[in-house]
């Protein structure tokens, strides 16, 4: 009996996604630099379904139906090309090696390159959900060859997660595309909490409510608009109580947050292509502002004031209005994320469907909720929108929160309680909607100092005005 696929790489994710494989029905032929994991994952689960272990990569190899199908699950770097190294020397053309791990996008335009010179299809995949998801059912995001998707494609919808039976999973686009993706959907989950953060501390700080109280508001909140995976492990966290002192778990964790880089690489990318995510910026840069422990603590003995009196929250009710402010935020982030995603697809000629991004984010992954739903909307109604925000669900929506939502910020600034997601995600939309944008103003700076040019309102053309002369005339450039 040869195997339908097979998984190198069997640390919780790897593991967890070849159980998967096998709960489905599949044979899965499995295998790991070190036996021992491999022999423990026969141990302990092989009653789940067949597994086929592989001791040595060739009889891995060997155990394989064609055109074999072998997905990677490794630390990623340095450890997916030396898993690539040994293992496309025994592969045969058509063969699949399917890299499941968090690359970078640009690697897997690499390593897509290479192997297919050497006839083999290589599959960036992204894969979303954490070990829970790769077990239960995880958001799955492939990219490479459309041909590779046609063997490859109904293995992983089997074992993708469902919404009314429909798979979150589909081919992304050619090479690096489905890595990409995945990378996106990071950043976006970067700023998703960064803006639930954001209204918890607002919440805590300037309406006094307990950590119990807010897990209630959060809990709540789930069950509407806002309802989201983000959302309900965010009331879970809050009702915690630490065993040890009783007190808030929330309370008694370091307050400096980690990252392990997709985050980063999604603001990098971005950087690259011109796109403004400023939401995805900002909670990168909250991330890394809590973590820098040395800079803060100069702060704190320096005592950098903050504001002389204290302002109430005026306007409105303060619950009511954090939740708006949450929501036009998070759908400002959204519709950065998406806009990314579009500029990388023209970019790359990837030929990316947003819509069915948003489809297959609705369960399965950390970000899923109920708004995918209307993404997947807007952009079924018009796929080449340029802005989530011009669509009409989320424009009502936007006009609906912006009274609260400026309130938010305003209340924030008053009392010098940390609020950029908020404020950022104020400021990009004000900035889109502005008739007129002080950019005027840089151009003429740029031209000043650099001779840079500027064009004009009123006619086509470049123009530069003689700044260093009296007369100050403009000329063609
Ligand atoms: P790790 O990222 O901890 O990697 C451990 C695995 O890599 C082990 O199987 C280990 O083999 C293998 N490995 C290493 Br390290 N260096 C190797 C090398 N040079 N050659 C061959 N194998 C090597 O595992 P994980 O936490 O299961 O994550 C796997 C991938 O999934 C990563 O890319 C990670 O970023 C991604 N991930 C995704 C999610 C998600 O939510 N989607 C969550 C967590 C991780 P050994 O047993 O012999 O040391």
């Amino acid at each position: 009996q040869k195997a339908q696929i097979g998984v190198t790489g069997l640390a919780v994710m790897g593991r967890n996604l070849a159980r998967n494989f096998a709960r489905h029905g599949h044979t899965v032929a499995v295998h790991n630099r070190s036996y021992g994991r491999t022999k423990e994952l026969v141990e302990e689960f092989g009653n789940e379904g067949t597994f086929i272990p592989a001791e040595t990569a060739e009889q891995f190899v060997a155990a394989l139906e064609r055109p074999r199908r072998v997905v990677i699950m490794v630390k990623a770097g340095p450890a997916t090309d030396a898993v690539i190294d040994e293992f496309a020397p025994l592969l045969e053309e058509g063969d699949m090696l399917i890299d499941a791990g968090n690359a970078h996008f640009a690697d897997t335009r690499r390593r897509e390159a290479a192997l297919k010179a050497k006839g083999l299809h290589f599959v960036g995949m992204g894969v979303s959900g954490g070990e829970e998801g790769a077990l239960h059912g995880p958001s799955i995001m492939p990219g490479g060859p459309k041909e590779s998707y046609d063997a490859l494609g109904p293995l992983l919808e089997d074992i993708a997660a469902k919404v009314d039976g429909e798979p979150c999973c589909t081919h992304v686009g050619p090479d690096g595309a489905g890595h990409f993706v995945k990378m996106v959907h990071n950043g976006i989950e970067y700023a998703d909490m960064q803006l639930i953060a954001e209204a918890y501390d607002l919440l805590r700080q300037v309406g006094g409510l307990s950590p119990t109280e807010i897990a209630t508001t959060f809990g709540e909140w789930n069950e509407g608009r806002l309802g989201s995976y983000l959302i309900e492990i965010t009331a879970e966290v809050l009702k915690q109580n630490d065993a040890a002192t009783g007190q808030p778990f929330v309370d008694i964790v370091l307050d400096q947050a980690e990252q392990k880089g997709t985050g980063r690489w999604t603001v990098q990318a971005a950087l690259d292509l011109g796109v403004p995510v400023s939401g995805i910026a900002e909670s990168v840069f909250a991330r890394a502002l809590s973590g820098g422990a040395d800079v803060r603590k100069s702060a704190a003995d320096a005592g950098l004031p903050g504001p002389s009196a204290g302002a109430e929250h005026v306007g409105g009710d303060l619950r009511a209005d954090v939740e708006q402010a949450l929501f036009a935020s998070k759908i400002v982030a959204y519709a950065q994320g998406f806009q990314q995603i579009q500029a990388a697809s023209a970019e790359y000629d990837w030929e990316i469907d947003p819509g069915a991004m948003a489809k297959i984010w609705r369960a399965g992954c950390i970000i899923r909720a109920k708004f995918l739903d209307f993404i997947k909307q807007a952009y079924d109604k018009n796929p080449s929108l340029t802005t989530l925000l011009v669509d009409d669900y989320f424009l009502d929506a936007v006009s609906g929160a912006q009274d609260a939502w400026r309130r938010v910020v305003v209340t924030a600034a008053q009392q010098g309680i940390p609020a950029p997601g908020f404020a950022s995600a104020l400021a990009y939309y004000d900035g889109l909607r502005a008739k007129r944008l002080p950019a005027a103003l840089i151009q003429g700076q740029r031209d000043f100092f650099g001779a840079h040019t500027y064009r004009r309102v009123d006619r086509d053309g470049s123009f530069h005005t003689l700044w260093a002369t009296d007369e100050r005339t403009e000329v063609d450039a």
